[in-house]
């Protein structure tokens, strides 16, 4: 009886000891807005963040802080809004800013997680070698991190430009050769068996899984242009169809991710977090790409699945991309160094009706003296630019947001306490003088 006891409560402290240390895997994919079957795309075929869906809780108000790649990332990973950051463009390296700021994977890796960053993670601008890792912050955030580059026969592509050249980057293009070929899949590959290795380990991890994908040119492994064949997909047409440029092939790594969880039964101590880095318009306002305050740059696809969490369930308040660290903080029972600017979402992921925030905030820059700043609310979406201009859109009578009416007299009560919400995130403050 007492050997049982003692096998008991050894047992116990193992599951409390585990409990306290879960194993992270962030897996973000690149410019993914609401394109996803389960955000309400049917032509968007995502089985598999589908399958994501049904074990986490999606939001359906997730907000980035700035809509794109470097600030967005450098702000979610530091828990600082990027009026706290001031990385505001995708040339900055963010250490150049933050020298001593700890990171949320370098929290959990000085607390002995194992720390892994695989594909992009971190913004990475063009450069190799040793800056490359530098960007990366391998060493600091990371124990192991590393970007992966077509094969051969991967860079072989069938394809056209979309604009007839005009803009360079706006392509697509179908490659010979498999997953692996491509670096999402080895970043997807590299992934797995890492959370293979140090899960047989018994450390806890953080793997975090950068997918390109979809991110512009838009290139995939042919079999996934397969799926839709010509004359299946309507063609957009401003603001009532959308064109579901569906993200399949990383669709089909994060499958790849989940079967390894399957497979461990890692579901149970892993807090798995999926989300874009910022949203993207399809031509709406005849404007491709990301960088606006509307709501189509800003609201980005986050999925949680967490062991207390309520799988298949959908959170409507609105939430922000600096809640994921505290998040984190929460569930591995960890203090940042720093004050976090986000506040931890586990209330909401063990009870999704619960109320949130009262409010979620974006950050523009256009050029070097000019800036633009978002309030969202509920109902209300409130844009004051540092040039002195404004927009106010209804969310509710107005999502397409066409209709600015923030000279409406009737609606400068409102306008004050939005401006007052504003007030307490405070203005752009200069960037330190030491950019790389
Ligand atoms: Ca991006």
């Amino acid at each position: 009886m007492r050997r049982f006891l003692s096998l008991a409560f050894l047992l116990f402290t193992y599951a409390v000891l585990a409990a306290l240390k879960p194993n992270v895997l962030l897996i973000i994919s690149d410019d993914l807005r609401d394109t996803v079957n389960c955000y309400g795309n049917p032509a968007a075929k995502t089985p598999n963040l589908n399958r994501l869906a049904s074990r986490a809780v999606r939001f359906e108000h997730a907000y980035v802080q700035y809509p794109v790649c470097n600030p967005s990332r450098t702000s979610f990973l530091t828990g600082l809004r990027c009026e706290q950051t001031h990385v505001v463009n995708n040339s900055t390296m963010f250490r150049s800013q933050l020298p001593d700021i700890v990171t949320l994977p370098q929290l959990l890796r000085q607390n002995g997680w194992h720390t892994t960053s695989y594909g992009k993670v971190f913004h990475v601008g063009e450069v190799m070698g040793e800056i490359r890792e530098g960007w990366m912050d391998v060493g600091k955030s990371w124990d192991e991190g590393r970007m992966f580059q077509p094969t051969s026969e991967g860079k072989v592509i069938e394809g056209r430009n979309l604009t007839g050249g005009k803009l360079r980057w706006c392509e697509w293009g179908a490659t010979q050769g498999a997953d692996d070929d491509q670096p999402d899949g080895q970043t997807a590959k590299n992934s797995i068996a890492t959370i293979e290795k140090f899960t047989a380990g018994g450390k806890p991890w953080m793997v975090a899984a950068g997918f390109h994908r979809p991110h512009d040119p838009f290139i995939s492994p042919k079999k996934y242009f397969d799926l839709y064949p010509p004359g299946s997909l309507k063609l957009y047409h401003d603001p009532t169809n959308i064109t579901p440029l569906a993200p399949l092939s990383m669709d089909a790594q994060v499958g790849r991710l989940m079967d390894t969880l399957d497979r461990l039964k890692l579901w149970d101590n892993t807090v798995v977090i999926f989300c874009g880095d910022n949203g993207y318009h399809h031509n709406e306002r005849n404007w491709w790409n990301k960088s606006t305050l509307f709501e189509r740059s800003c609201r980005v696809p986050l999925m949680i699945a967490a062991p207390d969490a309520k799988p298949g369930t959908v959170c409507r308040s609105l939430v922000e991309f600096v809640d994921l660290y505290p998040t984190i903080t929460d569930y591995s029972d960890l203090q940042a160094p720093h004050k976090l600017a986000g506040e931890s979402l586990r209330p909401l992921l063990q009870n999704p009706s619960a109320k949130g925030r009262d409010a979620a905030f974006t950050l523009v820059t256009r050029g070097a003296n000019k800036y633009g700043q978002a309030v969202r609310t509920d109902r209300w979406r409130y844009i004051q630019w540092s040039d002195g201009h404004a927009e106010l859109y209804d969310e509710l009578n107005d999502p397409e947001e066409t209709h600015d009416v923030h000279q409406d007299p009737k609606n400068q009560p409102l306008i004050e306490e939005l401006k007052a919400l504003l007030a307490k995130i405070g203005p752009l403050q200069p960037a330190r003088p030491r950019e790389t």
